[in-house]
């Protein structure tokens, strides 16, 4: 559905298939961050939607794959901020990981924070978000049924994954051309988000292990990529966490309903392509280095100041989680970096969302999420805390 949807993406996977093809050959441990069928089988999906009941509805979806909420991401915090407060869906044991490497960042709009929005507009945008629905009851009611019972047969899955796809599915209903203009001066996710009647897969990201030569190859396709790599430089010792790129889809048609009720064709471009490469998972001890490396000027240049250029000195001073202990199992970093979400965000607008000079009175929190979605956030350090304690999958 996403390469029908998005024809840059089909480019993208086969370049990331040949990126990974190619490296294994020329690496002899190229494998340790995964199998080369892992990594060129996984994808991380990011999905936007509007209020507490959708996200809620969200959850209960993927909790019939097996994926739960992992992690709390505040991207109104980021330096350049965006309007939405964030967790990843994805399974939380490695086993279940290696047979469905796949996870879905998932944005809520953040309409009740005075700083982006008013009371007046944010009234209107709870008001068209109560009037809309996302997802089929009954669909829900399902997915619930499946993670209640552990489970369903083959053939109840096939229909159930047939109508979870559709809900994601681009919708050809015209939008709004006064109120998606509307939004998009607060904020082009805001019109994204609430701007129109449905949702959909904002990018599907495939994972390579070599995102330099990635980048190389897109560009050499003429496709236009942001300037730089998002997360960690690229550094003689191990990979750590995840590093990302991405490009801006092309414009793809929509139609719009003018104000005289007309309908007419136009163009929106929201969407866009994005891919990653994983390295071994940080401990808080090793994450606070990473912050302090990536507040320099130019972390490439002081990276050796704070990280070691072997897997073995990772492990023996705590910085980085490995199976065991071992150093040549390095645990890999399942989740997302909210600078570089921020940054992946950003890259797909025009321009930077103002947030004016009001207190938060929102109560956004990791707590306040899971309690209004039912479900426990996972901790990522737990998570692998835990997978470490395992022999690699
Ligand atoms: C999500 C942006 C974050 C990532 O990979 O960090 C993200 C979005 O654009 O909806 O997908
Ligand atoms: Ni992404």
């Amino acid at each position: 559905m996403h390469g029908a949807e998005v024809p840059a993406y089909t480019t993208l996977v086969e370049v990331s298939a040949a990126v990974n093809r190619d490296y294994v050959a020329a690496h002899p441990r190229a494998e340790r961050l995964g199998s080369l069928a892992r990594v060129t089988a996984e994808r991380h999906g990011a999905i936007r939607v509007g209020t507490p009941c959708e996200l809620a509805d969200v959850a209960d979806l993927f909790a019939a794959f097996g994926m739960y909420p992992v992690g709390f991401y505040d991207l109104r915090e980021a330096s350049s901020p965006v309007p939405v407060v964030s967790t990843a869906f994805r399974p939380i044991d490695s086993l279940e990981l290696a047979r469905n490497p796949f996870r879905v960042f998932t944005s809520m709009l953040a309409s009740r924070d005075g700083r982006f929005f008013g009371a007046d507009l944010r009234g209107r945008v709870e008001e068209f978000l109560r009037r809309r629905a996302l997802f089929d009851p009954e669909l829900i009611a399902t997915a619930r049924r499946i993670a209640a019972e552990g489970g369903c047969d083959a053939e109840q899955a096939d229909g159930f994954v047939e109508r979870a796809v559709a809900a994601f599915a681009l919708s050809r209903e015209p939008v709004d051309r006064a109120w998606y203009a509307e939004l998009s001066a607060v904020s082009a996710v805001a019109a994204d988000i609430a701007g129109i009647d449905s949702t959909h897969i904002n990018h599907l990201t495939p994972r390579v292990l070599d995102i330099d030569d990635l980048y190389r190859r897109m560009t050499e396709r003429g496709i236009a990529m942001i300037d730089a790599i998002q997360g960690p430089p690229r550094t003689e010792g191990p990979d750590v966490l995840l590093r990302q790129t991405s490009f801006r889809a092309l414009d793809e048609s929509r139609r719009f309903r003018r104000v005289d009720g007309t309908v007419t064709e136009g163009t929106l471009r929201v969407r866009f392509g994005e891919v990653e490469a994983r390295g071994v998972a940080l401990t808080p001890k090793g994450r606070e280095r990473y912050d302090a490396a990536m507040a320099a000027a130019e972390p490439a240049a002081v990276w050796a100041e704070y990280f070691p250029d072997n897997d073995g000195e990772m492990a023996s001073q705590g910085l980085a989680y490995y199976h065991g202990g071992d150093a040549s199992a390095p645990v890999v970093y399942e989740d997302f970096l909210p600078a570089s979400a921020a940054g992946i965000f950003r890259s797909n607008l025009d321009a930077d969302t103002e947030a004016a000079d009001v207190a938060d009175e929102s109560g956004y929190t990791m707590n306040w999420m899971a309690g209004t979605i039912d479900h426990q956030i996972h901790d990522p350090y737990g998570l692998y805390e835990a997978t470490a304690q395992e022999p690699p999958a």
